[in-house]
């Protein structure tokens, strides 16, 4: 596996302490309300329990966009037309090879808020971005729009090409049922929250005492979006990398956002990143959509 640059993407210190973790946990702890930006769940661990939570019943996103996928074969081909090279996610990469022998696969790993270098076997080719699982929901408005302006620049817009992209986009719908999805009653998606706190004490030598926190999703009405917290259940101190915090009961962690969508927010979002929107699919419950966009061309703005 190699990344676009050739550079390890973790610089670690001396005690092999991911740097940029430490960093986003004491700035994220530090300040008022306290928030820790959601990609720090996936470590071995948080990343297992991921993969519980996509089959969970409450949790229907994986379901719904796999039904899409799965029915909407015919049109995607129809759209997309063929000949183009496929952007994959590192973890399926190997999974493709296997299940399709004569697809020529070539994972990168590269940080993808910024431009990525794709390797010189797609170079020629009009690209599709494929963005699933309605990921673009875990960033607020501003970096979503950021990253969608980065995946333009790195599927080549600029270049001459017209790129498309097929991205998962989850949508605004009862609010029971969202914070269901976040909040199973297994607990799995508690241990996945809860799970960042144990991450923090063994990397960071933290000494947060897990029982004094509780797993909680919430909708935001306003905000179109599930978050969820870390409760401080009690009145609490402890250390992270040798710096102490204080928490009063009742005082939570900020750990995600999940933006969901309506129509017109969704082609809005898309339209702010430079995409346009060519064809929308839902599943059967008109839960979840996939969006079919393509690069919009600099001369369309007025
Ligand atoms: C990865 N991402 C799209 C998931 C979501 O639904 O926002 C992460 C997740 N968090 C809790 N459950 C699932």
């Amino acid at each position: 596996m190699t990344t676009d640059t050739g550079i390890a993407l973790v610089e670690r210190d001396e005690k092999g302490v991911d740097k940029a973790f430490r960093k986003d946990v004491l700035a994220g702890l530090g300040q008022a309300p306290k928030a820790i930006p959601a990609r720090w769940f996936y470590d071995e661990e948080g990343s297992r329990l991921f993969e519980r939570i996509t089959q969970v019943g409450e949790y229907y996103p994986t379901r719904a966009e796999t039904e899409i996928l799965g029915s909407r074969g015919g049109d995607f081909a129809e759209l997309i037309g063929p000949g183009r090279g496929v952007d994959f996610l590192r973890e399926s990469a190997a999974a493709l090879g296997a299940k399709f022998p004569g697809l020529p696969v070539h994972p990168v790993e590269a940080d993808f808020m910024r431009r990525v270098s794709l390797p010189d076997a797609v170079a020629a080719l009009p690209k599709l971005g494929f963005f699933p699982g309605s990921t673009i929901g875990n960033m607020v408005p501003r970096t979503a729009v950021d990253l969608l302006r980065s995946m333009r620049a790195t599927l080549g817009a600029d270049e001459g090409a017209s790129p498309l992209l097929l991205i998962g986009m989850d949508l605004v719908k009862d609010s029971g049922v969202l914070e269901s999805a976040y909040d199973d009653a297994e607990g799995v998606t508690a241990a996945f929250n809860m799970n960042l706190l144990t991450r923090i004490n063994r990397e960071l030598g933290g000494t947060i005492p897990a029982d004094a926190f509780a797993h909680e999703a919430r909708w935001n009405d306003d905000l179109a979006r599930i978050e969820m917290h870390l409760v401080a259940t009690r009145d609490v101190a402890f250390e992270v990398s040798g710096e102490r915090f204080t928490m009063q009961r009742g005082e939570t962690i900020h750990t995600e956002n999940s933006h969901k969508f309506t129509p017109r927010t969704a082609s809005l979002l898309l339209l702010a990143g430079g995409w346009t929107p060519l064809e929308r699919w839902t599943d059967a419950k008109d839960q979840f959509s996939v969006l079919l966009a393509r690069a919009t061309d600099q001369r369309e703005a007025p």
